[in-house]
């Protein structure tokens, strides 16, 4: 036991990777599997906000565009579940426990989104804030996390290029697509930030997770980072990001910004945002409705191996 334990922390200290047959701490493989485990709701729960607007599509091409964006963010979840399953995770339970509300997804997914503006803003701060987080977690101590997130980060490279590139389109266009994107910033900006996690002297895996090298900057360090990125963006797409304490800091090299509403994300988290109930009741009716499949699925595995068997 302590030759395997010495063996694991080695590896950690040596920046390589965990695979899913070598030993490890209990506490390591219950993080990763809580981590990865949100990370793939998250993404099946995020196909919804955009996913309502593919049928409101403004032409052929936005559609088609969308509807790339969404399949994408599927085969995301899909991908994170197979590496949640690498830990001995039941995807089945997963998803149990995703529909009953004992696992979190990310909070950003419980906002509405209430024009296309807000496809827009979503690819170019949500999934811009999902780059800055992500891009770190390619360098993650767990094997088949970190791979994952090599394709991931490149499809939501996509993914936030054709959100910036449809802002840009807004706002070449008439002065109501201009205030239309002006309000899809107004509501999206602090949310956006909230996506990185409590403030750090608030957060209580970051330690142990910085420790294993799960996670290789803190919240605040990447809510930093995403804040820094975005200001230019913002100039140059000539929107306003909502925030009269945002300002280039020379000393600190960074910008600073206004405080954060912790109260709305602590509410947002515990299932009482804007769209929480909405978005779990969709979740779970897909579930039900598709469980004709799994049956039909597990039919066909069965016969498949009594032909084998034969
Ligand atoms: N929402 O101690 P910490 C996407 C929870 S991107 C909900 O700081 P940790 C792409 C946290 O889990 C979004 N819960 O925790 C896309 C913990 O829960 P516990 C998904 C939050 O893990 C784009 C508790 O609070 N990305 O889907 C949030 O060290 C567009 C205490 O927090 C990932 O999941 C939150 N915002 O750091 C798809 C990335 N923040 O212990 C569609 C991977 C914290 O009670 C469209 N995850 N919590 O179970 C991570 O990097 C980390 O888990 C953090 C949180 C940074 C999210």
């Amino acid at each position: 036991m302590a030759d395997l334990e010495e063996r694991f922390d080695r590896t950690i200290e040596r920046d390589q990777r965990v695979e899913p047959r070598d030993w490890m701490p209990d506490g390591y493989r219950a993080t990763m599997i809580r981590q990865i485990a949100q990370h793939a709701h998250s993404e099946i729960i995020g196909m919804q906000p955009e996913g309502e607007w593919i049928t409101r599509a403004p032409s052929l091409r936005r559609k088609a565009i969308l509807l790339a964006k969404v399949q994408d963010e599927a085969g995301h979840g899909l991908y994170l579940y197979s590496a949640a399953e690498t830990l001995g995770a039941d995807r089945a339970e997963l998803t149990g426990m995703l529909i009953e509300g004992r696992q979190k997804y990310s909070s950003i997914f419980n906002y509405p989104t209430l024009g296309y503006a807000d496809v827009g803003v979503i690819g170019w701060l949500v999934d811009g804030a999902a780059i800055c987080n992500q891009v770190p977690l390619c360098r993650s101590s767990y094997g088949p996390y970190a791979r994952a997130m090599i394709r991931i980060c490149k499809e939501e490279s996509f993914h936030q290029r054709q959100g910036y590139e449809l802002l840009m389109t807004m706002m070449r266009g008439t002065e109501a697509q201009r205030a239309m994107v002006q309000d899809a910033v107004d509501r999206w900006w602090w949310p956006s930030l909230m996506m990185f996690g409590p403030p750090d002297d608030a957060s209580p895996n970051t330690a142990r997770s910085m420790a294993w090298k799960i996670k290789r900057h803190t919240n605040d360090e990447l809510r930093q980072r995403f804040v820094d990125m975005s200001v230019p963006q913002a100039e140059a797409l000539g929107v306003t990001l909502p925030d009269a304490d945002l300002r280039w800091n020379a000393e600190r090299g960074h910008h600073d910004f206004g405080p954060i509403d912790w109260s709305e994300l602590q509410r947002v988290i515990s299932g009482n945002g804007p769209c929480n109930a909405r978005r779990v009741a969709v979740r779970r009716a897909a579930h039900e409705d598709g469980a004709w499949v799994r049956e039909a699925a597990t039919a066909h595995a069965a016969k498949a191996a009594g032909r084998v068997a034969g």
